[in-house]
């Protein structure tokens, strides 16, 4: 699942994105990234993570604004979820997870990557986000009967909620199930779990899921592969390629658009949508934003037979690009787009 080393060039031109508060730069460094094979685990951990501790350093010295952080911040978010396709798992282990931060506790970044590490570990996550109160922790773990619930803590002053709830545990006849705990405190003091008298600690997600896979050893059982997500990761390495290419072929066809980024940007979406129907594997969510398309793009200047000209360019540069067999899966959702199309225009 790892790869290893990442350029700390990417560290540095990320961290630099999110100071300059553009999304967009930081998109381009993840979207780099990818395309030179790094995978989504040490993009969480060599990139995400150290940025966010570098952030919280210089809000701590005073250099950067709360404003500044929330943005960093809403950014690392953002990504993560766009980056959850690749923590499919591909084994099973018939093993549950309840994770949650402790009361009070709002950094809930870390506890989220813990998360998708499990999953993609062949886990059944059950995630509760941010500053989840006790009754909330014993409700979820009385219906979901987890092998092992995981509790996030960044702030030394909310570790008392952690004997509160081992307390708690204990009063609901709960006490069978262990606990792993981590956070910034964890992981500054690997022993500290111990004075909490609790089970397990980690100071990272890639260590919290081999820590838990040792403490609950079961033969993983293959998954069945999707093709679909193979198609995702090819289409998400060549998404630059694919975008630049398309907007030229565009941009020869129709010479009088006066602006490419217009064209782009319409390329940059429709990408996005692709992506997020083969990463679920429907490609009848795409009809939806084709009707949109229609609705919306006349009011950009974009007429629908120019939108039919631009989708099929964009399916012949997919064909062009991608490797044959993964073109044959994103082609088929492509296809679909200019069948839609074309129906629309009345052309069969
Ligand atoms: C973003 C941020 C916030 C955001 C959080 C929003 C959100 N959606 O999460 C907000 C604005 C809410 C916030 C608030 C506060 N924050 Co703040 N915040 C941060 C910041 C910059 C980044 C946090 C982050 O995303 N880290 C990245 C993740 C990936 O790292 P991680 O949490 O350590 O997680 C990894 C491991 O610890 C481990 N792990 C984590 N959880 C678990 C759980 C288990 C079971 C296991 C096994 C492992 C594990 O695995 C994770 C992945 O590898 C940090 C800086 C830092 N060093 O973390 C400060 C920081 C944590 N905050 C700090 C402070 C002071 C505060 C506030 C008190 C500020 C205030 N005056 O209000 C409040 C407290 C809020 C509260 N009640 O919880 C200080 C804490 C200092 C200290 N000595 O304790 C820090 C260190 C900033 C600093 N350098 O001064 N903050």
């Amino acid at each position: 699942m790892m790869n290893w080393p990442i350029s700390s060039e990417f560290q540095q031109r990320y961290l630099e994105a999110m100071l300059q508060g553009s999304g967009r730069a930081a998109d381009r460094v993840i979207e780099q990234a990818l395309a030179q094979g790094v995978h989504a685990p040490r993009i969480y951990l060599d990139i995400f993570q150290p940025t966010a501790y570098e952030i919280g350093r210089l809000w701590q010295i005073n250099r950067i604004g709360v404003a500044q952080e929330h943005l960093a911040t809403a950014i690392i978010e953002r990504q993560m979820g766009e980056l959850h396709p690749y923590f499919q798992p591909k084994i099973k282990r018939n093993r549950r997870i309840v994770l949650g931060c402790a009361p009070d506790e709002w950094h809930r970044v870390g506890i989220r990557m813990v998360a998708d590490f499990f999953e993609a570990e062949g886990w059944e996550v059950i995630y509760l986000g941010a500053a989840v109160p006790i009754p909330a922790f014993i409700d979820a773990i009385k219906t979901t009967h987890p092998d092992l619930v995981g509790i996030s803590a960044a702030m030394v002053f909310h570790l008392p909620h952690l004997t509160s709830l081992t307390r708690a545990l204990a009063a609901a006849d709960l006490d069978g199930i262990p606990l792993m705990v981590g956070g910034l405190p964890f992981a500054r003091q690997p022993d500290l779990h111990r004075a909490l008298n609790i089970q397990l600690s980690a100071p990272n997600a890639a260590a919290a899921v081999l820590a838990a896979n040792q403490s609950f050893p079961t033969p993983p059982q293959p998954l069945r592969v999707s093709h679909s997500e193979e198609a995702f990761a090819a289409l998400r390495a060549h998404r630059r390629q694919i975008i630049n290419r398309a907007t030229d072929l565009a941009l020869q066809h129709s010479p009088e658009e006066r602006d490419p980024n217009i064209v782009t940007a319409g390329y940059e979406f429709v990408t996005r949508m692709l992506e997020a129907a083969l990463a679920v594997e429907r490609p009848e969510l795409l009809d939806e934003q084709i009707l949109w398309g229609n609705e919306r793009q006349p009011r950009d200047g974009v007429l629908p037979e120019q939108i039919l000209r631009r989708l099929e360019i964009y399916d012949s540069v997919i064909r062009q690009l991608l490797p044959a067999e993964i073109a044959t899966i994103v082609g088929a959702y492509t296809n679909r787009m200019v069948a839609l199309q074309r129906s629309l225009l009345g052309q069969e």
